[in-house]
């Protein structure tokens, strides 16, 4: 953890189809005709192409939250009191009340909309138990080509769909490369998993490993493989693609 504030990129993933759980819980309790979003933050919005699901908590109570007449987001209720703060919520910066409440588990399977992602159809909610509730959203999008933790769950939840209670295609969706590095290739968190020989998302101290690998490496040595920069370094293509996807009203800045 560093001592500054952390910097996040909120990222807006639109509902197209709830759970059948999660839309009884917010029945009636939100207009008909009300947007509802999943705002995951992110440290990589250059990696928002490789988007294959979205993390929540199992556990993890969120609320939904009102951004404006026509749109409500699905967070905990730690970060819409910081969203607050910084003006994100229609609350007039007093302590946001949720419309609401979800457990985690009740929006597994929820279908959503991720900006920027190779799968344009939408990608689906799934359950990661190291999701922290005092971090960020407690929302995380996955890229597992460039996340090894992302990479580790989705390679759990797919070899146990049953006990995960999900359908085992919702966690194989595609993984495409998209940054290019020297020495790990363009599928740096698979390739940085195997080599560490990380069996699971237990693997706390060799997966902490991975990802400072990962990310020193993507972020110093990257380039771009998709999307309106390729061929640009990831430090160079980052702010670019965090503003467009602000300018496109898809993502905001969230602090903490
Ligand atoms: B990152 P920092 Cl491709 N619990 O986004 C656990 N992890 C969380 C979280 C929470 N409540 N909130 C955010 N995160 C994740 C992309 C990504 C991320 C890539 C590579 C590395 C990476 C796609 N997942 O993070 O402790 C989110 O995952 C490695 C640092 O605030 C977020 O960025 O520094 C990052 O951790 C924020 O972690």
């Amino acid at each position: 953890e560093g001592v500054g504030p952390q910097e996040y990129t909120a990222l807006k993933l639109r509902v197209l189809e709830w759970s059948s759980k999660a839309a009884d819980a917010i029945k009636g309790k939100i207009p008909e005709d009300a947007s509802v979003f999943l705002v995951p933050a992110t440290l990589r919005p250059e990696t928002m192409y490789g988007q294959t699901c979205c993390f929540i908590g199992p556990k993890i109570t969120y609320g939904l939250f009102k951004a404006s007449e026509k749109e409500y987001y699905v967070v905990t209720a730690r970060a819409a009191k910081n969203m607050a703060f910084q003006g994100i919520l229609a609350a007039d910066g007093a302590i946001p009340e949720a419309a609401a409440e979800l457990v985690g588990s009740d929006m597994v399977g929820t279908l959503v909309n991720a900006p920027l992602s190779v799968h344009k159809d939408g990608v689906r909610v799934l359950p990661m138990e190291n999701v922290l509730p005092t971090k960020g959203t407690g929302v995380v999008t996955s890229v597992p080509s460039d996340s090894p933790d992302d990479f580790c769950t989705v390679t759990e939840l797919a070899k146990k769909p049953e006990y995960y209670g999900i359908q085992k295609e919702w966690a194989e969706k595609e993984i495409v490369p998209i940054i290019d590095t020297p020495s790990y290739g363009d599928l740096c968190a698979p390739f940085l998993v195997k080599k560490l020989k990380i069996a699971s998302p237990k693997d706390v101290k060799q997966l902490e490993e991975a990802k400072n690998l990962a990310y020193t490496e993507g972020f110093y040595k990257g380039v771009m493989k998709v999307g309106d920069h390729t061929g640009l370094s990831v430090e160079k293509a980052k702010p670019l693609v965090r503003q467009s996807l602000i300018d496109a009203g898809e993502a905001f800045a969230y602090a903490e």
